[in-house]
Protein backbone atom coordinates (compact mmCIF):
# COMPACT_ATOMS: atom_id res chain seq x y z
CA UNK A 1 0.00 0.00 0.00
CA UNK A 2 0.69 3.65 -0.29
CA UNK A 3 1.46 4.59 3.02
CA UNK A 4 3.75 0.93 3.66
CA UNK A 5 5.90 2.28 0.55
CA UNK A 6 6.04 5.41 2.42
CA UNK A 7 6.95 3.73 6.06
CA UNK A 8 10.08 2.24 3.74
CA UNK A 9 11.50 5.20 2.34
CA UNK A 10 11.87 7.04 5.45
CA UNK A 11 13.04 4.25 7.29
CA UNK A 12 15.53 3.36 4.07
CA UNK A 13 16.57 7.10 4.11
CA UNK A 14 16.99 7.70 8.08
CA UNK A 15 19.28 4.28 8.19
CA UNK A 16 21.31 5.12 4.86
CA UNK A 17 21.63 8.65 6.49
CA UNK A 18 22.17 8.19 10.30
CA UNK A 19 23.90 4.28 10.99
CA UNK A 20 27.60 4.30 9.89
CA UNK A 21 29.61 1.42 9.91
CA UNK A 22 31.37 2.41 13.36
CA UNK A 23 27.70 2.62 14.92
CA UNK A 24 27.92 -0.51 17.41
CA UNK A 25 25.12 -0.15 19.65
CA UNK A 26 21.55 0.56 18.15
CA UNK A 27 18.33 1.15 19.84
CA UNK A 28 15.18 -0.16 17.90
CA UNK A 29 11.72 1.27 18.53
CA UNK A 30 8.34 -0.02 18.04
CA UNK A 31 5.49 0.34 15.74
CA UNK A 32 5.11 -0.29 12.09
CA UNK A 33 7.33 1.67 10.35
CA UNK A 34 10.40 0.43 12.46
CA UNK A 35 10.26 -3.22 10.80
CA UNK A 36 11.57 -0.90 7.51
CA UNK A 37 14.86 0.52 9.78
CA UNK A 38 15.87 -3.77 10.62
CA UNK A 39 14.46 -4.49 6.97
CA UNK A 40 17.11 -2.17 5.70
CA UNK A 41 19.85 -2.82 8.48
CA UNK A 42 20.08 -6.93 7.34
CA UNK A 43 20.56 -5.62 3.89
CA UNK A 44 24.42 -4.76 2.21
CA UNK A 45 25.94 -2.81 3.03
CA UNK A 46 24.78 -2.08 6.30
CA UNK A 47 24.27 -6.01 7.15
CA UNK A 48 28.44 -6.38 6.99
CA UNK A 49 28.44 -4.11 10.16
CA UNK A 50 26.07 -6.71 12.01
CA UNK A 51 28.70 -9.31 13.21
CA UNK A 52 29.67 -7.18 15.82
CA UNK A 53 26.85 -4.90 16.16
CA UNK A 54 24.27 -4.70 18.76
CA UNK A 55 20.37 -4.05 18.98
CA UNK A 56 18.44 -3.17 21.83
CA UNK A 57 15.00 -3.24 21.66
CA UNK A 58 12.12 -0.58 23.51
CA UNK A 59 9.74 -3.39 24.56
CA UNK A 60 8.10 -6.94 23.17
CA UNK A 61 7.64 -6.01 19.62
CA UNK A 62 11.05 -4.65 19.03
CA UNK A 63 12.82 -7.50 20.57
CA UNK A 64 10.72 -9.84 17.96
CA UNK A 65 11.94 -7.73 15.56
CA UNK A 66 15.86 -8.33 16.37
CA UNK A 67 15.56 -11.90 17.25
CA UNK A 68 14.11 -12.63 14.24
CA UNK A 69 16.10 -10.74 11.88
CA UNK A 70 18.86 -12.53 13.13
CA UNK A 71 20.77 -9.48 14.92
CA UNK A 72 22.73 -9.58 17.78
CA UNK A 73 20.49 -8.64 21.05
CA UNK A 74 21.52 -6.21 23.35
CA UNK A 75 20.44 -5.53 26.66
CA UNK A 76 19.77 -2.30 28.03
CA UNK A 77 21.84 -2.55 31.50
CA UNK A 78 24.70 -3.67 29.32
CA UNK A 79 25.08 -0.46 26.96
CA UNK A 80 24.52 3.02 29.46
CA UNK A 81 25.10 5.17 26.09
CA UNK A 82 23.53 4.13 22.23
CA UNK A 83 24.68 5.46 19.65
CA UNK A 84 21.64 5.76 17.25
CA UNK A 85 17.93 5.32 18.37
CA UNK A 86 15.34 4.97 15.60
CA UNK A 87 11.80 5.19 16.33
CA UNK A 88 8.82 5.84 14.86
CA UNK A 89 5.83 8.56 16.38
CA UNK A 90 2.64 9.41 16.43
CA UNK A 91 3.16 12.81 15.14
CA UNK A 92 5.91 15.45 15.11
CA UNK A 93 6.00 19.26 15.21
CA UNK A 94 7.92 21.99 14.08
CA UNK A 95 10.71 21.56 16.37
CA UNK A 96 10.88 17.91 16.33
CA UNK A 97 8.93 17.35 19.53
CA UNK A 98 7.10 14.05 19.57
CA UNK A 99 3.87 12.24 20.51
CA UNK A 100 4.46 8.87 20.90
CA UNK A 101 3.23 6.03 22.75
CA UNK A 102 0.21 4.59 20.23
CA UNK A 103 2.19 1.86 20.75
CA UNK A 104 2.15 1.64 24.32
CA UNK A 105 6.23 1.71 24.34
CA UNK A 106 6.63 5.04 25.43
CA UNK A 107 8.88 4.65 28.76
CA UNK A 108 11.29 2.22 27.18
CA UNK A 109 11.36 4.15 23.96
CA UNK A 110 11.82 7.33 25.85
CA UNK A 111 15.17 5.37 28.03
CA UNK A 112 16.62 3.90 24.61
CA UNK A 113 15.89 7.79 23.21
CA UNK A 114 18.10 9.82 25.94
CA UNK A 115 20.33 7.43 25.71
CA UNK A 116 20.62 7.45 22.47
CA UNK A 117 23.79 9.52 20.38
CA UNK A 118 21.43 10.65 17.68
CA UNK A 119 17.84 9.82 18.03
CA UNK A 120 15.96 9.79 14.96
CA UNK A 121 12.40 9.31 13.92
CA UNK A 122 11.32 7.53 11.10
CA UNK A 123 7.10 7.82 10.06
CA UNK A 124 4.68 8.45 7.28
CA UNK A 125 3.45 11.74 5.88
CA UNK A 126 0.49 11.86 7.93
CA UNK A 127 2.50 12.26 11.44
CA UNK A 128 4.37 15.63 9.96
CA UNK A 129 2.31 19.05 11.71
CA UNK A 130 3.37 22.15 12.84
CA UNK A 131 1.38 21.81 16.54
CA UNK A 132 1.27 18.50 18.05
CA UNK A 133 -2.47 17.54 18.35
CA UNK A 134 -3.30 18.75 14.61
CA UNK A 135 -3.48 15.05 13.30
CA UNK A 136 -2.98 12.85 15.76
CA UNK A 137 -6.61 13.03 17.93
CA UNK A 138 -6.45 10.34 20.39
CA UNK A 139 -4.08 12.59 23.47
CA UNK A 140 -0.85 12.10 24.88
CA UNK A 141 -0.25 8.51 25.81
CA UNK A 142 0.92 8.45 29.89
CA UNK A 143 1.83 5.08 31.72
CA UNK A 144 0.72 5.39 35.02
CA UNK A 145 0.84 2.77 37.68
CA UNK A 146 -2.09 0.78 38.34
CA UNK A 147 -3.15 1.42 41.94
CA UNK A 148 -2.65 5.42 40.86
CA UNK A 149 -4.58 4.99 37.56
CA UNK A 150 -7.71 6.97 39.33
CA UNK A 151 -5.93 9.39 40.56
CA UNK A 152 -4.01 10.45 38.37
CA UNK A 153 -7.36 10.41 35.72
CA UNK A 154 -8.96 12.88 38.12
CA UNK A 155 -5.75 15.24 38.68
CA UNK A 156 -5.20 15.23 34.91
CA UNK A 157 -9.02 16.74 34.38
CA UNK A 158 -8.10 19.94 37.28
CA UNK A 159 -5.12 20.27 35.23
CA UNK A 160 -7.39 21.04 32.09
CA UNK A 161 -7.10 17.63 30.13
CA UNK A 162 -10.43 17.42 27.74
CA UNK A 163 -10.85 14.00 27.92
CA UNK A 164 -8.50 11.46 29.49
CA UNK A 165 -9.18 7.59 28.45
CA UNK A 166 -8.10 4.35 30.33
CA UNK A 167 -6.59 2.56 27.45
CA UNK A 168 -8.54 -0.49 27.14
CA UNK A 169 -7.44 -4.03 25.47
CA UNK A 170 -9.05 -4.50 22.08
CA UNK A 171 -8.98 -9.00 22.46
CA UNK A 172 -8.35 -8.27 25.91
CA UNK A 173 -11.19 -7.31 28.74
CA UNK A 174 -9.58 -4.74 31.11
CA UNK A 175 -7.09 -2.36 30.79
CA UNK A 176 -4.02 -2.67 28.06
CA UNK A 177 -1.10 -3.59 30.12
CA UNK A 178 2.59 -2.00 28.97
CA UNK A 179 5.51 -4.17 29.06
CA UNK A 180 6.28 -2.96 32.52
CA UNK A 181 2.66 -4.28 33.75
CA UNK A 182 1.20 -0.35 34.00
CA UNK A 183 -1.46 1.24 32.68
CA UNK A 184 -2.16 3.87 29.70
CA UNK A 185 -4.13 6.70 30.20
CA UNK A 186 -4.65 8.93 26.71
CA UNK A 187 -5.19 12.70 27.68
CA UNK A 188 -6.81 14.71 25.09
CA UNK A 189 -5.54 18.97 25.53
CA UNK A 190 -6.74 21.56 23.69
CA UNK A 191 -4.25 23.37 21.22
CA UNK A 192 -2.72 25.86 24.06
CA UNK A 193 -1.47 22.96 25.98
CA UNK A 194 -0.07 21.40 22.40
CA UNK A 195 1.75 24.68 21.88
CA UNK A 196 4.20 23.98 24.94
CA UNK A 197 4.87 20.65 25.31
CA UNK A 198 7.95 21.10 27.04
CA UNK A 199 5.58 22.77 29.94
CA UNK A 200 2.89 20.28 29.42
CA UNK A 201 5.45 17.36 29.63
CA UNK A 202 6.52 18.78 33.53
CA UNK A 203 2.98 19.54 34.92
CA UNK A 204 2.02 15.62 33.33
CA UNK A 205 5.04 14.01 34.86
CA UNK A 206 4.83 15.94 38.41
CA UNK A 207 1.31 14.22 38.90
CA UNK A 208 1.58 11.07 41.91
CA UNK A 209 1.36 7.80 39.96
CA UNK A 210 2.63 8.73 36.31
CA UNK A 211 5.89 6.77 35.21
CA UNK A 212 6.32 7.92 31.88
CA UNK A 213 4.45 10.74 29.65
CA UNK A 214 4.65 10.08 25.76
CA UNK A 215 6.01 13.98 24.48
CA UNK A 216 9.72 13.80 23.33
CA UNK A 217 10.77 17.30 23.65
CA UNK A 218 13.55 18.48 22.27
CA UNK A 219 15.00 14.39 21.96
CA UNK A 220 15.12 14.25 17.89
CA UNK A 221 17.88 14.91 15.76
CA UNK A 222 16.20 14.51 12.87
CA UNK A 223 12.69 13.03 11.48
CA UNK A 224 12.05 11.22 7.93
CA UNK A 225 8.59 11.45 6.25
CA UNK A 226 7.63 9.43 3.68
CA UNK A 227 5.20 10.54 0.86
CA UNK A 228 3.26 8.17 -0.70
CA UNK A 229 4.24 9.99 -3.82
CA UNK A 230 7.91 8.23 -3.21
CA UNK A 231 9.00 10.86 -2.23
CA UNK A 232 11.04 11.48 1.43
CA UNK A 233 11.26 14.65 3.50
CA UNK A 234 14.02 15.17 6.17
CA UNK A 235 13.47 17.40 8.76
CA UNK A 236 16.33 18.23 11.31
O1 LIG B 1 4.24 3.81 20.23
C1 LIG B 1 5.05 4.49 19.55
O2 LIG B 1 5.52 5.60 19.92
C2 LIG B 1 5.45 3.93 18.23
O3 LIG B 1 6.63 4.47 17.80
C3 LIG B 1 4.30 4.07 17.27
O4 LIG B 1 3.26 4.88 17.75
C4 LIG B 1 4.66 4.55 15.89
O5 LIG B 1 3.61 4.11 15.11
P1 LIG B 1 3.75 3.63 13.59
O6 LIG B 1 5.21 3.55 13.24
O7 LIG B 1 3.08 2.30 13.57
O8 LIG B 1 3.03 4.68 12.83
Amino acid sequence: SPEEKAKRLAAYAAVDEHVKDFHKVLGIGSGSTVPYVVERLCQPPHCYANSDRWYVPTGFQSKELIVKAGLNLGDVDQFPTIDVTIDGADEVDDELNAIKGGGACQLREKVLAEAATHFIIVADSRKDSHVLGQTWKQGVPIEVAPFAWAKVFVNLQKMGCEKPTLRMGKMKAGPVVTDNGNFVIDAVFSEPYMRDPAELLHRIKMLTGVLEVGLFVGMAEAAYFGYPDGTVMARW
